[in-house]
Formats: C-alpha cells, sequence, structure tokens
C-alpha cells in the first residue's frame, strides 16, 4: 500500500454509483489505497446534478440498487415503483455513509488532465487547480450522460430572461409561477419534464424535433407485499438480472410478433400498455430485430396516443415517427401526452419550421416568435465518449485520446483502450452500458476490474494494456451486433453520436445484451485475460 500523501495504488474519476462500488472493492475488498476524485461537492454522480422537475428513474426501483451487500439490500426501502432523483441521492449517501467511502473522496476537485510514465508505470492525475497525484491504476467512473449538451443556437447570449439545461440543474430549484416557458427537447428528460413544468408555468411551449415514442410508467407507491418479497428474494432478483437481455428484472418473451394472431397480439399489447415502463418493450422477441414487427409496436403506440391527444394537428404533430420503436432509448412517462390537452401547453414542430434565433424576449422560428421569460434546455448529452474526452488523457508515447478516437471510440470490451495501460473506463464505449439498467452493468464491470487487478497483484504483475487485434475484434463485433438490431436506423440517436454536430457516428454501446457480454468477459478472464498483454 502507497502512503505518501498524493501517491496511491488507484485514482477513480467519479463519485457516482460506479466510483463509489470501485472505491469499495479496491479499499476494502483488496486492501489497496484508492481515492476518488468528484468535481461535485456531494456523491451521486449524475444523480447529484440532473435535478429537474420530474427526474425520476426508468428502471424500476427495486431493480437500481447495488446487489452485492446483503446487509444493504434488506436495509434499504424504496418507497415507489420508479424513484425520484431525490431518493436517489439519499440511497448514495446511505451507501456511501454505510461503507464509510466519504473519508477517501476529495470533493470539488476536478481532474483536467491525466497522463501516462512508461518508466514509471504511473498516471499522473493533474485537477483545474494544479495539483498533482499519482497512482498504478486509473478508473474513469464519470458517467456516459454527464457532459451536457447546449446546442449552439444563435442569439443565447442576449436572451433577457433565465435559462437552464437539465442536467445542470440550480439546486435551489426554479420557480416558474407565471412565466412563460420555452422546453426543447423530447428525450426522456424533456417527456418527464413537461407535465411538472405544466402544471406550474402560465404557459409552456415544446419544441419538438422528432417525435418520440412514450410508454406510461404507471408509477406509483410500492406496496408493503411487494418490499417484503424483495427483501426475500434478493437472490432470485439478482440472478434474473444477470440472465436478463438489458440487467432488468423481467426476461424478453420467447414470442413473436408476427408469428401470433393478430386478436391475441392486440391483447398482448394492451396488457403490456397497462403494465407499462420498459417491460413494454419485452414482451416481443422481434421488436428491434425485424422492422415489420417494429411497426406492429409502433402503430399500437400511434393509436394510444391518438386517442390520449384530443387536437388532431397536435396529436399528429406527436406522432409522425420517423424511426423504430426503441431504436433510441424509449422514454416512459406520467402524463406526458395527456399534457398536450392543457389550454396551457403548445407543441411547435420544429423540423417543419426550424428555430431560426433565440431573441431576447423569446425564440424564433420560421412561423413566428414565441415570448418567453425563461428556456428549459433537455437537449441531452455529449453521451459516452464526453466527460472522457473532457478529461486531456495522454497514454503511452504522448499517445492523446482525443487523437486516438477521432474517428471515434475504440475499445476492448468497453473497459480498456490500446495505448492507455493500467486505465479502466467503467461503462465505457463498447460495452451493454446505457442499454442496459446501470447498476448492474456497473457492478459487473467493477467486479471484473477488481478481480482483474486482484490477479495482477497476485502473479506479481504490474501493468496491462490490450492489444490491437483484440480491440479490432471487438470493435467489429460492437459493430455487427448493432447492425443486425433495427438500432442504428435511429440516424439522430445519440448512441450514434449523431446528437453533437461533429461527432464521429458510430455504435456505441453494445448490443449484444449483458447476460451475453458477462459470458464473454468471464471467458476472457477464465483464458488468463486474453486479449492483454501483461507484464511486471
Ligand atoms: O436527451 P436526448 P435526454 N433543436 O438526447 C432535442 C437518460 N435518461 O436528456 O431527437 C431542437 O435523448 C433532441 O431532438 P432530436 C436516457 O438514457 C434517463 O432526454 O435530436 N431540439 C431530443 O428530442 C436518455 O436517453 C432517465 O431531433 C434539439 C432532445 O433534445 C438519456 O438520458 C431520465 C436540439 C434530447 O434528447 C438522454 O435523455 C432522463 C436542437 N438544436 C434521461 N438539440 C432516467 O431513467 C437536441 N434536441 C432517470
Amino acid at each position: 500500500m502507497k502512503l505518501e500523501k498524493n501517491n496511491f495504488d488507484a485514482i477513480i474519476i467519479g463519485a457516482g454509483f460506479s466510483g463509489l462500488y470501485q472505491l469499495y472493492c479496491l479499499r476494502d475488498r483488496l486492501g489497496l489505497s484508492a481515492k476518488i476524485f468528484e468535481s461535485a461537492v456531494g456523491v451521486g454522480g449524475t444523480w447529484y446534478f440532473n435535478r429537474y422537475p420530474g427526474a425520476r428513474c426508468d428502471s424500476e426501483s427495486h431493480s437500481y440498487s447495488y446487489y452485492f451487500s446483503d446487509q444493504l439490500l434488506q436495509e434499504w426501502e424504496w418507497t415507489e415503483r420508479y424513484p425520484q432523483q431525490p431518493e436517489v441521492l439519499r440511497y448514495l449517501n446511505f451507501v456511501a455513509e454505510k461503507l464509510n467511502l466519504l473519508k477517501d473522496i476529495s470533493f470539488d476537485t476536478r481532474i483536467a488532465a491525466a497522463s501516462y510514465d512508461t518508466k514509471k508505470n504511473l498516471w499522473t492525475v493533474q485537477t483545474v487547480q494544479g495539483e498533482t497525484f499519482q497512482a498504478t491504476f486509473l478508473i474513469t467512473a464519470v458517467g456516459c450522460l454527464s457532459s451536457t449538451n447546449i446546442p449552439d443556437i444563435p442569439g443565447l447570449e442576449g436572451f433577457k430572461g433565465n435559462w437552464y439545461h437539465t442536467g445542470e440543474w440550480p439546486h435551489e430549484g426554479v420557480d416558474f409561477s407565471g412565466k412563460k416557458v420555452g422546453l426543447i427537447g423530447t428525450g426522456s428528460t424533456g417527456i418527464q419534464a413537461t407535465p411538472i413544468i405544466a402544471e406550474q408555468a402560465e404557459k409552456l411551449t415544446i419544441f419538438q424535433r422528432t417525435p418520440n415514442f412514450s410508454v406510461p410508467a404507471h408509477n406509483g407507491p410500492l406496496s408493503e407485499e411487494f418490499k417484503r418479497y424483495v427483501k426475500k428474494n434478493t437472490s432470485e432478483i439478482r440472478e434474473l438480472m444477470h440472465k436478463s437481455t438489458n440487467g432488468h428484472p423481467f426476461l424478453i418473451d420467447d414470442r413473436s410478433v408476427l408469428e401470433t394472431p393478430p386478436e391475441e397480439r392486440q391483447a398482448l399489447f394492451e396488457k403490456a400498455w397497462k403494465v407499462g415502463g420498459l417491460r413494454f418493450r419485452a414482451i416481443f422477441k422481434d421488436l428491434l430485430f425485424d422492422k415489420d414487427a417494429n411497426e406492429m409496436a409502433v402503430e399500437f403506440i400511434r393509436s394510444k396516443i391518438k386517442k390520449i391527444v384530443r387536437d388532431p394537428k397536435t396529436a399528429e404533430k406527436l406522432t409522425n415517427f420517423d424511426h423504430p420503436f426503441a431504436a433510441k432509448r424509449p422514454p416512459i412517462d406520467t402524463n406526458y401526452f395527456e399534457t398536450f390537452n392543457r389550454e396551457n401547453v403548445e407543441l411547435v414542430d420544429v423540423r417543419a419550421n426550424p428555430i431560426q434565433r433565440i431573441t431576447q424576449y423569446g425564440i424564433k422560428t420560421e412561423i413566428g416568435e414565441f415570448e418567453l421569460d425563461a428556456i428549459v434546455f433537455a437537449t441531452g448529452f455529449d453521451a459516452m465518449t464526453g466527460a472522457l474526452l473532457g478529461i486531456n488523457i495522454t497514454g503511452r508515447d504522448g499517445i492523446v485520446l482525443k487523437d486516438a478516437w477521432k474517428e471515434g471510440p475504440k475499445t476492448y470490451l468497453g473497459l480498456q483502450i490500446k495505448g492507455f495501460p493500467n486505465l479502466f473506463t467503467i461503462t465505457g464505449p463498447g460495452s451493454p452500458s446505457v442499454l442496459c439498467n446501470m447498476p448492474v452493468a456497473i457492478e459487473q464491470h467493477v467486479e471484473w476490474i477488481t478481480d482483474f487487478i486482484a490477479y495482477m497483484r497476485s502473479n506479481g504483475l504490474s501493468k496491462i494494456e490490450t492489444t490491437s487485434a483484440a480491440t479490432e475484434s471487438w470493435v467489429k463485433h460492437v459493430n455487427q451486433t448493432a447492425n443486425e438490431t433495427l438500432l442504428p436506423q435511429a440516424t439522430h440517436s445519440w448512441y450514434l453520436g449523431a446528437n453533437v454536430p461533429g461527432k464521429p457516428r458510430v455504435f456505441m454501446p453494445y448490443v449484444g445484451g449483458m447476460a451475453r457480454y458477462r459470458e464473454h468477459c468471464a471467458n476472457v478472464a477464465k483464458n488468463n485475460y486474453e486479449g492483454f498483454v501483461l507484464s511486471s
């Protein structure tokens, strides 16, 4: 164990779900000296920053937990089917205190740069304040959706009202009472925020570029019976999540929508709509693989929206879909479409009438100017690579990560990058990550990294780096797997990097499923970490 003040065995960047568990594993399981550097003044990562109205997790609460500790599972109790942001933040603080993690986290400390010294086999990280720290291992736990994307719309600097990005929401909250609010973006975030802001604001105008699918969440308090079921069946729930494609506590049904007779198919869609949430996507096995199969889900959702939304013109704008259902991350909602029946809500189609500029008093589109007191950007993130590339990372022989990823991110297993020895990327591009219930993806990565470091230490090894061959073959597999599905057909998706101008178009997450990925990683470990060069 390294004892000098600024030297550690491992440095972890980020104190969200992944960083906290990684610290616990390295410090308490392996006995290493480890330190987290976190830019915020508290734990939580994405849950620390995303405080927008309606912020709630789309995974069911009983699955949105660490499953490595029975004690944590028994002591914590979720209150609703989907946890609200403050509850998730309370949970992460509970874990950090329970595991005594806070003393090894340096808050309010942003890492600006990290560089690898080949001779010393050491990573040096530098904070924005200029302080430096060193470690053998560098582990990024920076989150996939943490670098906010604010579109470059001319005129924003001259806007006289207030504007906000949902991912950097003021901690004191925002009171929209009596205000005319404009909201740009209809992804999961915009869809969650819309009904809540509409209840408060005098007027809410939603600027929609791409009509989005959404399925009712059917949120509500958890029954005492369900809470007892969760506590009694932790092993079964864990096993089910590990077996499932997306790390959720339910499996994708083995039934084909195309082979199901029409009446039965309709009944199954209706039943799934009543159950709600991400379970809707799991009722047929072919929805993400076959365009005709997918079209049946599209038609069903379209008909539901048209029944909810009273104004036919608004309903038309909301259902003029241009991509397959679930090819982009499918939002789930509470009263999203119902909100368009309110007198104080207006929908503007900015694909037909593009935003021209932001003026002093509002947003100007081709059909006219919308007067606004506040603008909410629910415009998403520079996903998966933004936060990593926000740190100036230099590897072996002066290789800069930005240059290495000029044509898009390339990793082995989403965990390691050629040219960057001893650097691990938790839920990095090329891993199931955002296509999975995140805590399940995170636990698997953290445990795999921990086992790898333990293996190195017990074999007297101190340096690992993946090979070009392993990387090329994995990247090819990630692309092939994506192309077997309909997901790349949503050409404006952040999965492809298409939401950020100039970002290379590469399908970033691994679509092959959590269960398959898990098995693959286990085999790599079993074969003495095939695809890595290990040395002392
Ligand atoms: O961001 P998004 P998000 N002019 O990128 C629009 C996770 N999440 O924050 O589709 C006009 O999905 C853009 O339009 P288009 C979840 O994984 C999780 O909503 O590019 N519009 C789109 O409508 C999710 O997928 C939870 O045409 C512009 C929207 O902004 C991910 O976070 C809750 C524009 C951005 O949608 C990101 O979701 C919420 C412009 N210039 C989110 N630029 C939970 O489970 C962008 N848009 C808790």
